[in-house]
């Protein structure tokens, strides 16, 4: 009798979704929800058939190498694929898939929440009455934030989470500028009333906010390098859902101490899930919002995420091509 193929996941899943998997699949879960170490992920590695790994596993060259002959498919619970070699992995045989699409909305909506938050100074006002610091009462010159209507937003990426933050932001009245590598076609630009500058460097000097939308590749770390946060203005403010090495976050953290840029929000770090102290200051001093990378974090994001992992295990391990297949042409 031919044994059931393996499927390990590294962290735990909503219960729909684990339930789910072991209907259908030998599914190995992890209760403990504590990230693996990286001898546990080399041996899930050896043993799986399929491995579904989260941001939180580093699947590099060596655990890789450690991977035994039957792995054939790393189906990611998440879009972000920088935490796995892709090319050795594909060097290997091994398919990689990711789960686009479902979490573009929630994603959408938290860079919003951090857009406004910063803008309008929202977790710092929280904190005043549970601290019991409204003594003083109302005051007209007292916790002032700036206006985000008519003012100019700049997304870094227009992929599926740029534009569906794009479409939210022309409802608060901001006007749309992006940097993409490719321009979108003219339908959504106009759809989204949104301006194309080829050149990000141009962008970022014009801008009141940036958002960065795209994947972290070897072609966007550091993105925004020290020299180019050096262009925005004064008065701009820096939002980041997507991951922390597209920025450097030290030279962030010294322009708004310096103040030069006025002001961070952040949901992704360089060293997740370690934060720099002196961002941890800035955001005491109400200058920054930090966020422990929440951008998908929805009931219905993560239920539809592991969905998405199913459908990409079941169509692969039925011998077709999984819908959402990882190319060396995204990376
Ligand atoms: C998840 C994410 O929290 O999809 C991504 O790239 O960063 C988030 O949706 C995480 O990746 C789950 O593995």
């Amino acid at each position: 009798l031919k044994r059931k193929p393996l499927v390990v996941v590294t962290r735990r899943l909503p219960d729909v979704v684990e339930t789910r998997m072991r209907e259908l699949f030998d599914t190995r879960l992890n209760h403990d929800d504590k990230p693996l170490s990286a001898a546990a992920l080399a041996q899930a590695a050896r043993e799986a058939d399929v491995l579904v790994p989260t941001v939180t596993d580093e699947i590099d060259a060596s655990v890789l190498a450690q991977a035994g002959p039957n792995l054939r498919l790393i189906a990611n619970f998440g879009n972000g694929v920088d935490h796995i070699d892709v090319d050795s992995a594909l060097q290997r045989g091994i398919t990689v898939t990711n789960t686009p699409g479902v979490l573009t909305e929630d994603t959408a909506d938290m860079t919003m929440a951090l857009i406004l938050a910063v803008a309008r100074r929202v977790t710092e006002g929280a904190r005043i009455i549970p601290d019991d610091a409204w003594s003083e009462g109302w005051s007209p010159t007292w916790m002032l934030g700036r206006r985000i209507t008519g003012k100019r937003l700049g997304i870094v990426g227009m992929g599926r989470i740029g534009q569906a933050l794009a479409r939210r932001a022309k409802a608060f009245g901001l006007s749309i500028h992006y940097h993409n590598r490719r321009r979108v076609s003219g339908r959504t630009e106009s759809e989204l009333e949104a301006t194309y500058w080829e050149s990000l460097d141009q962008m970022l000097a014009r801008v009141d906010i940036v958002s960065v939308n795209c994947p972290h590749t070897p072609a966007t770390y550091h993105l925004l390098s020290a020299r180019r946060l050096k262009l925005l203005k004064p008065e701009a403010v820096v939002v980041n859902t997507a991951r922390g090495e597209i920025i450097d976050e030290t030279a962030l953290a010294r322009l708004i101490e310096l103040g030069e840029i006025a002001g961070a929000g952040l949901d992704v770090f360089e060293q997740e899930p370690a934060v720099s102290p002196r961002l941890v200051k800035l955001a005491k001093a109400g200058k920054v919002v930090l966020l422990p990378h929440m951008g998908s974090a929805t009931h219905e994001s993560r239920v539809d995420m592991g969905e998405k992992v199913i459908i990409n295990i079941k169509t692969f391990l039925d011998g077709h091509r999984p819908p959402d297949r990882v190319l060396p042409s995204m990376l």
